[in-house]
């Protein structure tokens, strides 16, 4: 299927953006923290002409659905609700977008952590930017898409997975400081790549506890009297606060920590070690594991030629992420999933 098979005629423009992996710093974008993801080969391609009416209309070739929209109405659920919410998020910002057909197809897994929702929203804006020549950096693309997901997705994130999709590639690891948005292109670890398997167990950001956990820590900034948790670097500080508010500003200091520990030129050995910390954090201390991520974890981290494993993205759910000697991934992940899914689960391939 593809966009002259829907709307009769060729697409003006196409673009494409990446799903993400982060190898370390979770939950930290939305505390004005540290961040280390790295694009994945999967990514979404839109492609973009004038709708010959005055709705647009939108087509998912995975889903197989289109939705006709007039575009002073509300806004769609789904895969729709991204797109429109790109849309209405420009035309916020001043710029006049006309009726238009959009086709989209992805390869990111939906729901398995990897960001599907802002390669949407980068693939989008960046076909958009191309179609009506918008004065638009890459930078303002991401922030856009942030802005699209809060207030037509209704998740409160954080500016973490836009900005890999739409300035990360899948050679390099991107460091950013999400509150001055300051970043650097770092390569992997010497003699390191890595590997990522979902778990089988899909989640939503929008009905999970993720607004949960963002409204937690700003009330553990506020308590502590700084204006997010970026500003505490001794996790001491925490010990202060009640429960469960030290255990979230605990995990959220220790993982800012480590992901400056992460930029110091360490071996793959170090780096794996922060890794299994960070997931130690996240389950322990920011409660957002699930059973079947923490048995996926503990093979990979048992597993001969494994730096590191952790759970990556929002958690609840979704993928693991490990960091493994180069050369060795696919096998690593072969075994890997004989092992898990013997135990009766339902894990797959994403990344090796
Ligand atoms: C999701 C959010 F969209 C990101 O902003 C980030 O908070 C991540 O969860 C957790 O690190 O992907």
């Amino acid at each position: 299927m593809d966009y002259r098979k829907i709307f009769n005629t060729a697409p003006d423009v196409e673009a494409r953006a990446p799903g993400r992996v982060n190898l370390l710093g979770e939950h930290t974008d939305y505390n004005d923290g540290f961040v280390l993801p790295t694009a994945i080969p999967q990514h979404t391609t839109v492609a973009i002409g004038f709708s010959p009416d005055d709705h647009h209309h939108f087509y998912s070739a995975e889903l197989e659905e289109q939705v006709d929209l007039d575009p002073a109405g509300a806004n769609p659920e789904g895969f729709a609700s991204y797109v429109n919410g790109c849309i209405r998020i420009l035309e916020t910002a001043g710029h006049k977008i006309p009726p238009l057909n959009i086709f989209v197809t992805s390869s990111v897994p939906i729901g398995s952590g990897l960001s599907s929702s802002a390669a949407l929203e980068v693939a989008t804006l960046r076909g958009l930017r191309s179609l009506l020549q918008l004065p638009l950096d890459d930078v303002e693309i991401a922030q856009f898409g942030q802005q699209a997901e809060i207030q037509y997705a209704g998740v409160s994130c954080g500016i973490l997975d836009q900005m890999a999709s739409s300035l990360a590639d899948t050679d390099h690891m991107l460091f950013l400081d999400t509150r001055t948005l300051d970043r650097q292109i770092l390569s992997f670890p010497t003699g390191a790549e890595i590997v990522v398997i979902d778990s089988g167990v899909a989640r939503s950001l929008a009905t999970s506890g993720y607004n949960q956990r963002r409204a937690e820590c700003e009330a553990a900034a506020e308590q502590l009297s700084v204006k997010a948790l970026r500003d505490i670097t001794d996790p001491q500080q925490a010990e202060q606060l009640p429960e469960p508010l030290r255990q979230r500003a605990r995990h959220v200091i220790t993982e800012n920590n480590r992901v400056l520990k992460a930029l110091e030129g360490i071996t793959p050995e170090a780096f794996g070690e922060l890794m299994n910390a960070s997931h130690a954090s996240l389950r322990d201390d920011y409660e957002v594991s699930v059973p079947a991520l923490d048995a996926l974890v503990d093979i990979l981290q048992t597993t001969p030629d494994v730096f590191g494993a952790r759970l990556t993205g929002a958690g609840f759910g979704g993928a693991c992420v490990a960091l493994v000697t180069k050369g060795k991934g696919d096998a690593i992940a072969h075994s890997t999933l004989e092992r898990y899914n013997h135990a009766g689960h339902n894990g797959r391939l994403l990344v090796s």
